[in-house]
């Protein structure tokens, strides 16, 4: 199999769920570390124009989004050759509660990192997610009428998370990780990891230290650095694989093999990606798409959060 490839920047912090599953897994993959904003002029072209950060490469096929990352590297890398990310017959409710956990804590998590240290982002980066990105303006005195919310909101998500780790449990579904660990952790991680130690007290997150430590223990893996070109050139010598894990007429509501589609995020940077329906799930989609540099690509989505509409 080609090697395993994430394009991502230290700060993401849903590249750190993709991270640290690659960790949980113990593999070996190729890190491409790529800039925090656009222009990124040789991975524009193997997404179709998707702007979001991780992104999967494995050869010619591409993976959108940590909806989806996560559920492949658990199909390329499956237990018991590697740990699960889904314990316990955890899958779908790990799954279905990862979104809505994203979904619920990103703006609040932004907010409160602004707080901190939203003095310090750079005017072309905050003009950047105000344009391409999130739609709002991000700078610290933009977000600070917002504060007190987002912070009742951060302190009721984590209201559950505590519940859930009452009883002493070392993750949230027994003694093993899931991907809803590594999902909840990642927003708590942004803000610990760039915010002054009085965070924790203020978001409420004291009571998750131990949590929190267990899963920073299970690290990265082993990445070993691979620049833009080597990654794009990879791209360039491989051949999409036809997928094996889903039906060309496998669409829910239809939408047949060969049709030409946009595929869109529903919530922020709604940058729609067209190719050819290739094959899809209720959970999965691939389209095809041919870049006049980097050839014949397989470009693979999540169904949730994404808008599929035929062209
Ligand atoms: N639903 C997406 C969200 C990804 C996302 O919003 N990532 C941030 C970085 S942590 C991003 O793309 N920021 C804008 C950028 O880097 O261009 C996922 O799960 O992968």
């Amino acid at each position: 199999m080609p090697e395993t490839i994430l394009h991502h920047y230290s700060l993401s912090t849903f590249s750190e769920k993709v991270r640290v599953a690659l960790g949980l897994k113990g593999l070996a993959w190729r890190s491409v570390d790529i800039p925090a904003a656009p222009p990124r002029p040789l991975l524009a072209p193997l997404t179709g124009g998707y702007r979001r950060v991780p992104v999967l490469q494995v050869g010619a096929d591409i993976y959108c989004d940590t909806n989806l990352i996560l559920p492949t590297l658990e199909r390329l890398f499956p237990p018991p050759q590697a740990p699960s990310f889904y314990p316990s017959g955890s899958e779908g409710i790990a799954r279905g509660l990862s979104f809505a956990w994203d979904r619920a804590m990103w703006i609040p998590t932004i907010g409160v990192l602004a707080h901190f240290i939203g003095d310090n982002f750079p005017p072309e980066f905050v003009k950047d997610r105000k344009e391409g990105y999130l739609g709002i303006d991000i700078s610290k005195s933009a977000m600070a009428p917002e504060l007190p919310m987002h912070l009742q909101q951060l302190h009721a998500q984590n209201a559950w998370l505590k519940t859930a780790l009452a009883d002493g449990r070392r993750f949230l579904f027994g003694d093993a990780p899931s991907a809803l660990d590594l999902t909840c952790y990642q927003t708590l991680c942004l803000l610990r990891k760039n915010c002054p130690p009085e965070v924790d007290a203020l978001a409420g997150l004291v009571p998750l230290l131990p949590w929190y430590d267990r899963v920073t223990a299970l690290g990265h893996g082993k990445p070993e650095a691979m620049t833009e070109q080597a990654a794009f050139d990879a791209a360039c010598e491989a051949q999409p694989v036809a997928p094996t894990h889903l039906q060309a007429d496998g669409d829910p509501d239809g939408l047949r093999a060969g049709t030409s589609v946009t595929i869109t995020p529903d919530d922020n940077a709604r940058v729609p990606v067209s190719g050819t329906l290739v094959a899809a799930s209720d959970s999965e989609i691939v389209i095809h798409s041919r870049d006049s540099r980097a050839g014949d690509l397989h470009i693979h989505f999540p169904r949730l959060g994404f808008a599929v509409v035929a062209a």
